[in-house]
């Protein structure tokens, strides 16, 4: 049961990620989502805006964000907006927007029915103010509901001190590849205008991709950003763009933060010399057949995140018990044969050793 569990477990591990996925959050709320561990989450969202002629002018508004997940449900990334508000205000000197921020998602998990509960520090350098944001989400079937509580010490574009903003959203799931959702947020005393925005979500099929095309009013989506509407050219004047979702999984880095496990040494060679290395890795034995002397031992490493065995067929000899990922195998052959031999978990998985 524990090995079909361990197979199970490597097929999960495989499938694309559920988390930071569109389908699960309006275009201006950051939802619950958390980069799993070892995984870097790239999201590219850019909007526009269409002067009205003769001019037509495009004025773009993009705003990259970059999350890296360390495990424990916590995440630390940087949002970069240009064009935001402030360059818009009394005496801004840029219009050039950085924020820092750290996650940690609390309770429940983004996309499992239920509720998902969010903490957010975060420091905005340009209007060099302290925010935070406290995120909810509820999921049932189709449907997730989101609020989001946020304060910050100093608003964009403004000298004042401190203010609160409230924002609500919701995401339904037409299908398994498309969803529409829509929010609305504002500051609170002063108020200020309200930031809304609209999308459609799509999926992209076997990929770990999302995209929407949206609409909306405001410019960024850093928590200021996300709670005010475009205010410099009025009211009624809405921006489209689209956003686009890339995970980028460090594999390779994964040590860095699940800790390589301790190497373990099974088997005994009995004072035979090792003569031939094996490793087990992309679930698969690196030599297909090896041919020894009689008296010689071989050696089996796992270098697979998840447990193999060397088991031979029709019990030709003792096989291994379970090899831990980072754990090694080692048997010493005494009679010349042709031993053939799989992995128990993983029967696809097949050598031969041919004793002389
Ligand atoms: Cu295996």
């Amino acid at each position: 049961m524990k090995r079909v569990s361990l197979a199970l477990l490597a097929l999960a591990a495989a499938a694309p990620l559920q988390a930071q996925s569109l389908m699960y959050r309006p275009p201006n709320l950051g939802g619950t989502w958390v980069p799993d561990g070892g995984v870097v989450q790239f999201n590219f969202l850019h909007r526009f805006y269409v002067f009205p002629g003769p001019s037509h002018f495009v004025e773009n508004h993009p705003t990259f964000t970059l999350a890296a997940g360390f495990g424990h449900n916590v995440a630390l990334g940087g949002r970069f907006a240009t064009k935001s508000i402030v360059g818009t205000g009394a005496a801004a000197q840029t219009s050039n927007e950085t924020e820092l921020y750290a996650r940690w998602r609390v309770y429940g998990a983004e996309g499992r029915p239920g509720l998902a509960v969010a903490v957010s520090p975060a420091y905005n350098f340009l209007a060099k103010s302290v925010d935070g944001e406290l995120g909810i989400d509820w999921t049932q079937g189709p449907f997730t509901l989101h609020g989001a509580a946020r304060a910050v010490s100093r608003r964009l574009g403004e000298s004042g001190t401190g203010a609160a903003a409230f924002a609500g959203g919701f995401d339904v799931r037409v299908t398994q590849y498309i969803a529409l959702n829509a929010d609305l947020g504002s500051f609170v005393s002063p108020a200020g205008r309200a930031a809304w925005s609209t999308a459609i979500d799509f999926l992209i099929p076997g990929s770990p991709h999302t995209f929407s095309l949206q609409a909306s009013n405001a410019q960024s989506a850093t928590i200021q950003g996300a709670s005010i509407g475009y205010a410099a050219l009025g009211p009624g004047h809405v921006l489209y763009g689209f956003e686009f979702t890339i995970p980028l999984h460090l594999k390779r880095f994964s040590p860095w933060f699940h800790g390589s496990p301790k190497p373990v040494a099974l088997g005994t060679s009995a004072g035979a010399p090792v003569a031939a290395e094996i490793g087990m890795s992309a679930v698969k034995f690196t030599t297909d057949t090896l041919t020894i002397a009689a008296g010689q031992a071989v050696r089996w490493t796992n270098r697979d995140p998840v447990e193999h065995t060397v088991t031979f067929d029709g019990a030709a000899e003792p096989g291994s018990p379970v090899i831990p990922p980072n754990g090694s195998y080692v048997h010493r052959f005494d009679k010349p044969g042709k031993y053939a031999y799989h992995c128990t978990p993983h029967p696809f998985m097949k050598g031969v050793v041919v004793v002389k």
